[in-house]
């Protein structure tokens, strides 16, 4: 997967991509990043990258003849590559979104400043829009560097297999079940007996108990989207009881 990323802020990226398993994906030649400063493709001898809005209000928009030159360069050099713009306005990054784009041969990342880009760009060039979740970001880097990771992490060969079934096991729609490691004791804080016992049935009954229970006190709305078994409705009708009557 090539990604070329598209930005007013290249410096930002310095750092983030060259630590675990980015480096390593790269290393292993399973993705190749490109940075590529929009405001090298301004012409004028200010380099401006940005304007008032038409219709006037507050804020800038960011100008499309830059960005448009931008983009050509670098389709020229990736035929195949996807153009991506990241503002509040795009679709939710999500497993399955990364899913797809990790599909994709290559992934070109446009990051959105000031109160976005002229909608030209959108119409002429945007292939997709994505955003992280409904709150104000600075711009579109930080969501440019989620996509990548997420994107990257899901690229055959990037993970290990046990880092990778772990992956799958995200994609039962639950939240995790609660970790421990030694100490036994911490903090007062004894670890769940079941977990010392050994017996991997009664291990797995708990940390499948335990993922509903986080589920429905923090995103009861995963429930919705999935299939329950027997087993989970019965697990869920005992949590309804205990915590009930724990509060
Ligand atoms: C005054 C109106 N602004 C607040 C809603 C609009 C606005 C425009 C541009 C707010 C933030 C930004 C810059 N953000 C992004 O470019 C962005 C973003 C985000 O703000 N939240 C979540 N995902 C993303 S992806 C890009």
């Amino acid at each position: 997967m090539i990604f070329d990323v598209l930005t007013l802020f290249p410096g930002m990226f310095l750092g983030p991509f060259d630590e675990s398993i980015i480096n390593r994906a790269k290393d292993k030649r399973l993705i190749d990043i490109s940075l590529h400063n929009i405001r090298d493709w301004a012409a004028d001898r200010h380099q401006t990258a940005d304007d008032a809005p038409y219709g006037g209000g507050a804020g800038m928009v960011m100008k499309a003849e830059p960005l448009a030159a931008c983009i050509c360069a670098v389709k020229a050099m990736r035929p195949n590559s996807t153009v991506i713009l990241t503002s509040p306005q795009g679709r939710r990054l999500t497993h399955r979104v990364a899913s797809e784009l990790s599909e994709k041969e290559g992934l070109i990342i446009v990051c959105g400043r000031y109160e976005g880009i002229d909608e030209r760009i959108r119409t002429l060039y945007g292939e997709d829009d994505i955003s992280l979740g409904d709150f104000v970001l600075s711009g579109g880097e930080i969501a440019a560097m989620a996509i990548v990771d997420a994107v990257t992490r899901l690229i055959p060969g990037v993970l290990g297999s046990s880092e990778s079934a772990e992956t799958d096991s995200f994609c039962d729609g639950l939240l995790e079940y609660p970790h421990y490691t030694r100490p036994p004791e911490f903090g007062g804080l004894a670890v769940p007996e079941t977990l010392l016992s050994g017996n991997h049935e009664l291990i797995r009954k708990w940390r499948r108990k335990e993922s509903l229970r986080k589920t429905r006190a923090v995103r009861p709305d995963l429930l919705n989207g999935i299939e329950l078994t027997r087993e989970d409705r019965r697990m869920l009708a005992e949590i309804e009881l205990e915590d009930a009557s724990a509060d």
